[in-house]
């Protein structure tokens, strides 16, 4: 006889909940005058509260509430002497003068002892530095604050919208605040039908996504210090594998338009497709727009042979399943932590085993890319968006550089050796079946919707506001990818009561030439939507887990005026304000989980995995609800602690496949599904 089936309770509902805390009076003076001190960045303070503590207070009467009293001086110093970079000057984190400044800033404010010192020191440099470069500064020590845990911050898209508004919008927000009149201004995407290109354009220039990779960059700098103390775990094979995934997730995107799949950038080879931002920087300098066909070119400092060079020898290191190190030591990368390694030496960060040897491969092409237009700087044309990770997926060259970093991981997973049975089966646990179920009213099992819908980008801070007059409601409206929620249901029997950890990864069934692909070449494609811990009773279990939970995503932010609404009215008593001391702003969006498909339906496999939670897990101390609490992992990892999950992220599919059929174990299970885009939003 068969035992009873066992419902499983999803864990992630409940304990997601049970995380977030009603905010107390402390922590909402906190979020609001972080609200204040991040509104009209590119106008002088007007809030009365910090405007005191920009006039009085004195960091050099000060010293001993910073961990740093030297950064202090030497900020101070750059102040006093006139060489910060100007306010109405481009911010480059790629530059490494205007980089190392904007470190020394992040060393005072992330060193400051106490949060009062942070937020004095932060109101005294505001209208003293760069916005940007004071705005990344600050952002990134706030986020690894103890005392700022669970601080809001605005969506990055409502504290410079010019990073990620068209100009033609920049000009109507500019004359609907002249005429004082509350506008809704629509937003199209850039380029034209003539570009085959445009077809994907909603994805690059989405600004949740955008967004996601700007935070990404904040929760993991390249130039993050050891010394800063903060645990940054597995960075490198997080870069990798945020990375990758997108690379993947663009791909499923161009399937779903009929474009095929990126290809990789070459050093000596032309730069097919151009790009016209047709967006504006904040000082009115334009964002360059780079023709097609272009090639890379030597700029002053840095020629397209140091890039083929210093390629070569990461390609020897892969080659020979060694790295050097800057003492001539050699490190195995043939390896699970290899990625790690690797991921540090071509990004570069200041982890790098040796910057000098292995150069920075990653940000250098950013630069390449970027100054591709003007490489002498002889018409002193600004930096192009592949500059600022704010701005740099909107360029398609953006997937094409990251497709050729990607196949250098590749090369390097290639040559580790294919997982054996014991590794990928979790003995006595089988899959007996796989179904999504969406939650609209006419929903078929196995199909999942996706549609576009509108977004409104909140445009007061865009423009200048003088003295403390009532603003006006301005806003941009986008279109965007979204998607019915669904839920997967899945039957798992085991034979006795044992953890686990169930995986989901989605692919196109088919190429774009409409051919079957082997496994081995199709696992390099796909895309996680979710890992969670669940617990498993002896006989078949159901398990039901919303797509609103994954962990590849965050949920859509607060805008900017809603957070300073919300906080005024929590203060007032009117309501209450609750956070969670877990909140990540990097994440992918929720609404990107699933790619578009076609309006006829397009198919896709859906690859189930359950493994075991008490051999991956990298502390046998941690409980599958402390798992839960933690948000966006899957691309974002943790801040300041260990990733619980030990597997190598994309694990299983991250190394070859010799033989399908031995590889899907009875652990495993595959279905086809359909993704079926539709003109509107069906009924709940
Ligand atoms: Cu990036």
């Amino acid at each position: 006889m068969r035992p009873a089936t066992v419902l499983l309770i999803v864990l992630g509902a409940c304990a997601l909940a049970s995380a977030e805390q009603k905010a107390d009076a402390i922590f909402l003076k906190r979020q609001l005058q972080v609200l204040n001190l991040l509104r009209h960045l590119n106008q002088p303070l007007i809030d009365p509260e910090l405007l005191v503590f920009k006039n009085s207070f004195s960091p050099l009467n000060n010293l001993n509430k910073f961990k740093d009293p030297t950064a202090v001086k030497n900020f101070l110093k750059l102040v006093t002497e006139g060489k910060l970079l100007e306010r109405d000057a481009i911010f480059s984190l790629f530059d490494a003068r205007q980089r190392a400044q904007m470190v020394t800033l992040f060393e005072v404010l992330y060193g400051a002892t106490d949060y009062d010192t942070f937020l004095k020191a932060a109101a005294w440099a505001r209208d003293r530095t760069n916005p940007r470069q004071f705005l990344y500064a600050f952002s990134v020590a706030l986020l690894h604050r103890e005392d700022c845990r669970g601080v809001i911050l605005p969506p990055a898209y409502e504290i410079t919208p010019h990073m990620f508004l068209t100009t033609d919008v920049v000009r109507k927000a500019y004359q609907a605040k002249m005429m004082r009149t509350p506008t809704v201004i629509p937003m199209k995407f850039t380029g034209s039908v003539n570009n085959p290109e445009q077809r994907v354009a909603y994805f690059g220039e989405d600004i949740g996504m955008n967004s996601h990779h700007s935070h990404w960059h904040m929760d993991f700098p390249f130039w993050w210090k050891q010394e800063y103390t903060v645990d940054k775990d597995r960075k490198g094979e997080l870069f990798f594998y945020m990375h990758h995934q997108m690379v993947a997730r663009f791909d499923a995107e161009r399937l779903s338009n009929d474009l095929p799949a990126v290809e990789p950038l070459e050093w000596d080879q032309q730069i097919t497709e151009g790009f016209a931002p047709a967006a504006t920087y904040e000082n009115g300098q334009e964002f360059p727009m780079r023709p097609d066909n272009m090639k890379f070119c030597d700029l002053p400092s840095l020629s397209v042979r140091d890039m083929k060079i210093v390629e070569g020898r990461i390609r020897d290191a892969i080659a020979s399943s060694f790295v050097k190190t800057a003492d001539s030591r050699l490190l195995s990368i043939n390896n699970t932590a290899g990625i790690n390694l690797l991921g540090e030496i071509i990004e570069s960060s200041a982890n790098s085993v040796n910057p000098v040897y292995y150069g920075q491969l990653h940000n250098d092409g950013h630069v390449m890319l970027s100054k591709v237009t003007d490489p002498l700087q002889r018409y002193g044309v600004p930096p192009g968006v592949m500059e600022h990770f704010e701005t740099a997926t909107r360029d398609p060259a953006f997937f094409r550089l990251h497709k050729h970093v990607d196949n250098l991981f590749k090369l390097h997973k290639d040559l580790l050796l294919p997982y054996d049975v014991s590794e990928l089966d979790f003995p006595g646990v089988k899959i007996e079946a796989v179904k999504v179920v969406g939650s609209c009213k006419a929903s078929t099992p196995n199909q999942l919707i996706t549609y576009f819908d509108e977004s409104h980008i909140d445009l007061n801070n865009i423009v200048e506001n003088v003295g403390q007059e009532q603003p006006v409601d301005i806003k941009a409206v986008v279109s965007r990818l979204n998607h019915e929620p669904f839920k997967y249901v899945i039957t798992v029997n085991s034979k006795k009561p044992v953890r686990g950890i169930v995986r989901i990864f989605l692919a196109p069934k088919l190429n774009w030439f409409g051919q079957r692909v082997p496994l081995d070449v199709a696992r390099w494609g796909f895309i996680e939507l979710d890992r969670f811990p669940v617990r498993l009773a002896s006989g078949d279990n159901i398990v039901s887990r919303n797509s609103v939970d994954s962990i590849i995503t965050v949920p859509e932010p607060r805008s900017f005026s809603n957070l300073v609404s919300d906080v005024e009215k929590a203060i007032r008593g009117e309501q209450v304000f609750s956070y969670d001391k877990y909140y990540r702003h990097c994440g992918f969006p929720r609404r990107l989980l699933l790619p578009k498909g076609k309006p006829e339906g397009m198919v896709y496999q859906l690859y189930v995995v359950v493994t075991d939670y008490d051999k991956d897990i990298v502390e046998p101390g941690i409980q599958p609800e402390d798992v839960e609490n933690l948000s966006s992992l899957g691309y974002c990892g943790v801040m300041g602690g260990k990733i619980p999950d030990g597997r190598p992220m994309g694990f299983p599919f991250d190394r070859r496949i010799v033989s399908p059929e031995q590889f899907l174990t009875p652990n495993m299970e595959v279905v086809d599904i359909t993704i079926k885009n539709v003109k509107q939003k069906p009924a709940e």
